[in-house]
């Protein structure tokens, strides 16, 4: 019902099994139980308190977790809705509607070469997100090349290099220490000529001596790219943790000031039952989630689906 309402086919995608599946943990806490407040037989001033109460204790924050509910309980009056199971599906195209971009992603627009830097804290999953994202993308036939501008250290060097075998994908790296800003210009270089890319996805650091060096670090490699090639980067992407909650957004309000995050991936979303967290990303910072981490292994990634999301968050 959810699906048709917002026009997508019904039959479930791969990435949206994947986000079912990831969500179990949070579906088995707190949010799991929504369901049960509307199988309630009426709608009443109670049933509107429990939703509050719930979607708060289920890591929903507080100033979005009233929002929906009210906005969820304005459109029952003003539809006049009686039945609680069409209130549930109200309150389910209002989490929709708090998810969805306004933007297309531009990793997916037709482009000669796009370029995608990966930024966040330490372990956050940059570097696993970049070796899945190059595998899923050269699985729908684009020509990836990564760039290893986390020239910290040389274990971080290596470790993408793995994950850039077992995609299949070559890593454009220099020795440990390299200035990460030339990292970025040999390979615009050589997606542009030797390599014949069509997406490069650039590694970076999580943490430098401090966050001004970081800062400054994230901004000069912005540069480099945008005086090769036309809007580059084309897409920021912040990765975050789920499983840290809240915290993960005040952790990501610091990047977004000084590195023009575009959009989110979310990682780690298998391993927590906090991901009710997701549902404040967008009004908090701004920017949409893009793509979720479903696990450990090279193909636990999709494309996030705010649908599939939803269902996978509260059930169908
Ligand atoms: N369960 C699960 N684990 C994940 C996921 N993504 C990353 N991890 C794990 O998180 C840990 C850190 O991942 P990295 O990719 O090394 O993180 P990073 O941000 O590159 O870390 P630094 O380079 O140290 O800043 C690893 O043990 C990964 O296996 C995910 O979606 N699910
Ligand atoms: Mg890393």
């Amino acid at each position: 019902m959810l699906r048709r309402l917002f026009g997508i086919q019904e039959t479930k995608t791969q990435d949206d099994l994947k986000i079912e599946e990831s969500l179990q943990k949070t579906r088995s806490g707190f949010l799991g139980r929504i369901s049960t407040i509307f199988q309630e037989n009426e709608i009443t001033e109670d049933l509107w308190e429990e939703l509050e109460e719930t979607l708060i204790a289920g890591d929903v924050g507080m100033n979005v977790a009233l929002d929906l509910v009210e906005k969820t309980r304005l459109r029952v009056q003003r539809d006049n809705i009686k039945a609680t199971k069409d209130a549930y599906l109200v309150l389910k195209q209002e989490m929709v509607r708090l998810l969805a971009a306004e933007t297309p992603l531009h990793i997916d627009e037709p482009r000669i070469l796009t370029v995608v830097m990966v930024v966040g804290v330490n372990g956050s999953g940059k570097t696993t997100t970049i070796g899945k994202m190059a595998y899923y993308y050269r699985q729908k036939g684009r020509r990836v090349l990564i760039a290893a501008a986390d020239t910290f250290r040389a274990a971080a060097i290596d470790q993408l290099k793995v994950w850039g075998q077992r995609a299949g994908v070559e890593v454009l790296a220099h020795a440990p220490g390299a200035d990460p800003g030339a990292v970025v210009f040999d390979a615009i270089r050589a997606s542009q000529e030797s390599r014949q890319a069509d997406l490069l996805i650039v590694d970076t650091a999580g943490r430098l001596q401090t966050k001004f060096n970081l800062m400054k670090e994230l901004e000069k490699i912005t540069r480099v790219a945008a005086k090769q090639v036309h809007r580059a980067p084309h897409e920021v992407l912040l990765v975050l943790d789920a499983s840290t909650g809240q915290n993960a957004i005040s952790q990501a309000k610091h990047f977004k000031e000084s590195a023009g995050v575009t959009g989110i991936v979310l990682t780690k979303l298998d391993g927590t039952s906090k991901g009710g967290a997701v549902l404040n990303i967008k009004q908090e910072l701004g920017v949409p989630v893009r793509f979720v981490g479903t696990g450990e292994k090279i193909d636990d990634f999709a494309h996030f689906d705010p649908v599939a999301f939803v269902e996978g968050l509260l059930g169908d």
